[in-house]
């Protein structure tokens, strides 16, 4: 059904109004139309929902399940209407109603179910999925808490609990009826059976229910819908709590920690910490997921589940959900009676992992101990999977027995989680191409020769039905008038615009948009922080988490810098700039807080500095989420994207924010090197040491961040300043920052950047006063940004990896 009738729209929200609230329109506030407007969007997409399960289960069609446990979807009400086919209606009945679009959309509260790239990485993959009606669905925990909400108070980051549950979430099924049993603990026994084969039985484990919360994934102006499915924990014997009085308070502590393995989302991007509820978590996701993905492969009589490979295939959003391997093993060995070949064989052939980071600290590792207490079947099953390969490596590969203890999967008391996920895949992919190669030429360099078919590249890709065509729909509708709107379903055709990149008329066209977007962005500034900024200046935005390899640091000594100018030179003629930060800090991770620190004193300092008054603005806004993302990118000018070369696997705000007009400054790192491949040198402005030198410093040492400090004096005048208490309350007040660039010599070369970043930052300059030359490459960063589409990056892992074909739903 389409409502092309806004009339008929309305009437639709009247009688949703009626039977949801029992009330009239009129009486109706914004969150009332919020959830009759959801509700409409779901009676459109339920029944669609029944007849893609239909299809996929009668036709035996193949199926990826993408295991996360991270899944980054943010709002759904305006992406649900856009795919449906029913976000235009919306916005003229919505606007006769008198009502707001924004004011409705807020009521719903962002699932942040992620901490930031892999995540929404996860949640980009169902929408282009769905959208390219490929049979695939995600798997994940539906953390009771999201992550934390960033509070600032004087300048410093305060987290409080995301509870995004507290009103009803209209997207969301509850299926009790298929919950799951996983088990902790406990012992496990062997017996030899009759027949000579041998029985594990587990004693005294504990018990928990997965109870599965299903969300429909729709595609866009298709009548595909695909599921994400999230897990959530609960006790058996939750209703026996109130008829046990005597044993009440235990009961409800033994309740209370399962709540807690859906309790909340470990807050940590990119360092790995031992913690055994964790790992409770990892393995309460792996065993619900593929106990849940045999039952269906069964009731749907697919075959023996020595074929499983041919039906399914399960992609691991990196090591996190790598238990997968030994809990499929040990369902098919234990409870389906397959022997260790056949269980092997199936397993390395259904499951494929992606690698997210090379940091070493991000790398997991599980203490052996732990895993054996809390896992102990699954530990004996690691310990089997590991002494087999070692065997095989000694016997079969003599030229690398030298490497086995780099190599082994249990080595120093340890579980290398990635090790574990190369050996039992059949597929390892990176997620740009320099990252695929450091992969291959270094981290994984041995298993890269061990198993060279296996290691593949797969460029990460954003959605640019979100990305582009919701969150800026003043672009969309200008590119659609000049091109059509072929690009909405093949984004490759944004290429058509390079045709338009010199025509006085459309590059108006652009300027108005930018224009408008950073106006409306300088509103919402203004609404939040009552900070006017000037909309004419250059919106300079680095929004992301926040981590010494992503050099916010190299950013904010960029802002010093021009005001350690100005004040110097009243007079200098500067281009006014806002920089525009967005990011949160690991709760845990002390010099990122400083950052945040930091930016925030050279802010206020800036802000209400009368000399440089209107021409640098420093704005932090509170609380980075996908939602703000969606209001700041369309308003970027210049896309901050510095981190230290090597270290960024490929990051995808480059991409949204390219998608939107924004030109990048970046290093040579993850996908930037793909945006400046496509783009060329002269639309791109890449800066500062390439990987190799980065990797050669590490290797070899060289470098000196005090030389640096000695003949720069911009430099030693900032890193004075900010031991003095030019910057801050008191002296020494950033005195970690300090002494990590001067005493742990700059491990992230911020200060052997600095000098190639200001110069680069003067051809940005340079290059914005000439609108025409900025429009121009503006516009060739949007034409050649289809190439980022999530699209393209699904095509290629359903053509190169999972082998899919399309199933359109009728
Ligand atoms: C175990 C704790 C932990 C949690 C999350 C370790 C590592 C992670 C992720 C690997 C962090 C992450 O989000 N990585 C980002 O993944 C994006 C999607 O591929 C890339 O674009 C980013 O470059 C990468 O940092």
């Amino acid at each position: 059904m389409t409502y092309q009738n806004v009339d008929e729209f309305i009437s639709l929200i009247t009688e949703k109004i009626r039977t949801l609230f029992g009330k009239e329109l009129h009486n109706a506030n914004e969150k009332d139309v919020y959830y009759a407007l959801a509700s409409i969007a779901n009676d459109e997409m339920h029944p669609h929902w029944c007849k893609t399960n239909e299809h996929y289960e009668q036709k035996k069609v193949k199926k990826v399940y993408y295991l996360s446990m991270e899944f980054l979807i943010g709002r759904l009400l305006e992406s649900n209407l856009l795919n449906c086919g029913l976000l235009d209606v919306t916005n003229i009945a919505l606007k006769r109603l008198g009502f707001k679009r924004d004011a409705v959309f807020i009521h719903e509260h962002d699932a942040g179910l992620g901490n930031g790239g892999l995540g929404r990485l996860a949640a980009c993959f169902l929408d282009s999925l769905a959208s390219l009606q490929y049979p695939g669905h995600g798997c994940g925990i539906r953390y009771r808490y999201g992550l934390f909400e960033q509070r600032i108070i004087h300048g410093h980051q305060i987290e409080l609990p995301d509870y995004w549950l507290k009103e009803d979430y209209p997207w969301e099924t509850r299926k009790s009826e298929e919950s799951i049993s996983v088990h902790f603990g406990g012992s496990v026994h062997m017996h030899r059976r009759a027949n000579g084969s041998l029985e594990f039985r587990y004693e005294n484990t504990d018990e928990v229910i997965a109870v599965p919360y299903d969300i429909p994934i729709s595609g866009y102006h298709n009548h595909t819908v695909n599921t994400l499915r999230l897990w959530s924990a609960e006790s058996q014997d939750r209703n026996d709590v109130a008829n046990h009085s005597d044993h009440y308070y235990h009961a409800l502590d033994h309740t209370h920690s399962i709540d807690q393995i859906s309790g909340f989302l470990y807050p940590d991007d990119s360092s790995y910490e031992g913690k055994k509820l964790r790992l409770k978590q990892q393995y309460f996701l792996v065993s619900a997921s593929i106990q849940n993905i045999l039952r269906h492969y069964l009731n749907e009589g697919r075959g023996p589940l020595t074929q499983l490979s041919e039906h399914i295939v399960i992609q691991i959003n990196d090591t996190h959900p790598s238990l997968a391997i030994p809990e499929l093993m040990r369902l098919l060995m234990d409870h389906y009676d397959l022997n260790w070949d056949q269980a092997w064989e199936t397993t390395h052939k259904t499951i494929a992992y992606t690698n997210h980071t090379t940091l070493s600290e991000a790398l997991e590792k599980w203490p052996k101990d732990m895993v054996q207490n809390l896992l102990p079947r699954i530990y004996m099953i690691i310990d089997e999977i590991n002494e087999r390969f070692c065997q095989g490596l000694w016997f079969d590969c003599p030229e690398m027995r030298e490497h086995i203890p780099a190599l082994a999967i249990i080595a120093d008391d340890q579980i290398h989680m990635a090790r574990l996920a190369i050996v039992g895949s059949f597929s390892v992919n990176g997620v740009a191409r320099l990252h695929t190669e450091i992969l291959k030429k270094k981290e994984m360099k041995l298993f890269y020769q061990l198993f060279p078919k296996r290691f593949n590249n797969k460029t990460n890709g954003i959605t640019h039905r979100r990305w582009l065509l919701q969150v800026n729909p003043h672009l969309a509708n200008v590119i659609t008038d000049v091109i059509g709107p072929a690009w909405i379903k093949r984004p490759n055709q944004l290429i058509s615009l390079l045709r338009y990149s010199n025509d006085p008329a459309f590059l108006e066209q652009i300027e108005q948009v930018k224009l408008q977007n950073k106006r409306t962005l300088a509103q919402f500034i203004y609404d939040k922080m009552g900070i006017k900024v000037n909309e004419k200046s250059i919106f300079d935005v680095q929004i992301k988490r926040l981590h010494e390899y992503k050099r916010q640091l190299l950013n904010i000594f960029h802002v010093i810098y021009l005001y350690n100018e100005l004040k110097d030179n009243p007079k200098l003629d500067l281009t006014p700039r806002t920089f525009i930060f967005g990011a949160k800090a690991a709760p845990s991770y002390h010099l990122a807080k400083e950052v945040i620190k930091l930016i925030h004193t050279v802010a206020s300092l800036v802000n209400h500095d009368y000399d440089v008054a209107d021409r640098i603005k420093v704005i932090f806004l509170e609380n980075y989420n996908v939602s703000l993302a969606e209001k700041i990118i369309p308003a970027a000018d210049i896309s901050e994207q510095i981190s230290t070369a090597s270290k960024e696997a490929s990051g995808t705000g480059n991409m949204k924010m390219m998608m939107n007009g924004a030109l990048t400054v970046g290093t040579m790192d993850g996908a930037n090197i793909e945006i400046r491949d496509l783009v060329g040198d002269q639309h791109i402005f890449m800066f500062g040491l390439t990987s190799d030198e980065v990797l050669h410093y590490y290797e070899h040492g060289g470098y000196s961040a005090r030389d640096i400090y000695n003949t720069d004096d911009r430099i030693s005048r900032i890193l004075d300043q900010l031991n003095s208490g030019v910057f801050g309350e008191q002296e020494m007040e950033f005195k970690d920052l300090y002494y990590n660039i001067l005493y742990h010599n700059d491990p992230y070369f911020v200060l052997k950047d600095f000098d190639p970043y200001i110069e680069t930052h003067e051809l940005v300059e340079q290059a914005y006063r000439d609108r025409s030359i900025w429009l121009n490459k503006s516009i060739t960063n949007i034409a050649y940004s289809g190439k980022f589409s999530s699209d393209r990056t699904i095509q290629q892992y359903a053509s190169e990896i999972w082998q899919l074909t399309k199933n359109p739903i009728k």
